[in-house]
């Protein structure tokens, strides 16, 4: 992610591909439309890991060691945290990763109240780049990465391989990773999920804009702009655009842009793997799969793998 809001943009402006990182929907008010979207009908991987993971907890964890040490990227809804640490035995604690401060604050409070006893340590990290645990961890004992949802989809091929690898290094030779992949499906199943009728992913990506205006000045309609979601086959993937409607000039930090009817700006790649692409991506850092686990419906998988000698 680059450094800055300004940055991004005036980067993400000035390039003919107008891409910049999806981390930037994520303001207050880009988080709670993302919780909205994970409640919409149509919007099914939040829904479908949480059941994935409801039927097989016993299973996932059945083989991993007690005394383990759980490490959350994103320090997640407790709706799939709780019943991890339920499902393992004698957790050494748990450590939740997130970019917001705020709500990495609430996370840990929420968990350390549901489990007296368990050492909780925050840390806020940006894992989009490199990141460090807390120093004050137990050096030996099994290490458990947990990162659900599907955000692994959020970054480049590039990007989720350098994730893995650093993940990797981090957990140490005695580690599992538990990851939660969107699977490739039907664009007529992908679309609606992307691109809900009640238009709350379509408020979501517009939201940028209105960040963008209210952090940096600019001067964007966000009514200008028609939220877009593209199916692409090879890698399948969804992307987001925010797509102009008419040509038109905007200011941003005193650079000034033209953008014409028909060009859009890039603001998000979520990826659909298949098992076999994810596990050959993670073969390449690191990680071997120990098993994985589907929905009936094919939808989505949560992935369990070990370390391998880097
Ligand atoms: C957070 N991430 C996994 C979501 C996804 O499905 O790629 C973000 C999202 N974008 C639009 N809807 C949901």
């Amino acid at each position: 992610m680059t450094d800055t809001l300004q940055n991004a943009v005036l980067a993400a402006l000035r390039d003919p591909s107008h891409r910049i990182s999806s981390a930037w929907l994520y303001d207050q008010r880009g988080s709670a439309l993302f919780e909205a979207i994970t409640q919409l009908p149509s919007y099914y991987p939040t829904r479908t890991e949480i059941d994935i993971l409801d039927t097989h907890l016993p299973e996932i964890t059945a083989a991993i060691p007690e005394h383990t040490l759980v490490v959350e990227l994103g320090s997640g809804s407790s709706r799939k945290t709780v019943p991890l640490l339920n499902s393992l035995h004698q957790p050494a604690g748990y450590v939740p990763l997130d970019i917001s401060a705020d709500y990495l604050a609430d996370a840990a409070n929420g968990l350390s109240a549901q489990f007296p006893g368990l050492p909780v340590l925050p840390r806020v990290a940006d894992f989009t780049s490199a990141f460090d645990l807390p120093a004050d961890l137990p050096e030996h004992g099994s290490r458990l990465g947990f990162f659900p949802g599907s955000t692994i989809g959020n970054l480049d091929t590039g990007n989720a391989r350098d994730l893995l690898r650093h993940c990797r290094m981090l957990l140490g030779g005695d580690s599992r990773f538990l990851v939660g992949i969107d699977l490739d499906k039907s664009p007529d199943i992908l679309i609606p999920a992307y691109d809900d009728p009640e238009g709350v992913t379509a408020a979501f990506n517009r939201n940028l804009l209105v960040r963008i205006n209210r952090e940096l000045g600019a001067d964007f309609d966000p009514d200008d702009f028609r939220h877009e979601a593209r199916y692409f086959e090879a890698p399948a993937r969804i992307e987001m655009h925010l797509v102009c409607e008419r040509a038109i000039t905007i200011h941003v930090a005193g650079e000034r842009f033209e953008l014409t009817a028909g060009e859009s700006l890039h603001t998000e790649t979520s990826r659909k793997y298949n098992i076999e692409a994810f596990s050959t991506l993670a073969a390449g850092a690191g990680w071997s799969v120990s098993g994985h686990w589907i929905d009936a419906r094919g939808r989505f998988a949560v992935m369990l793998m070990h370390a391998t000698p880097l």
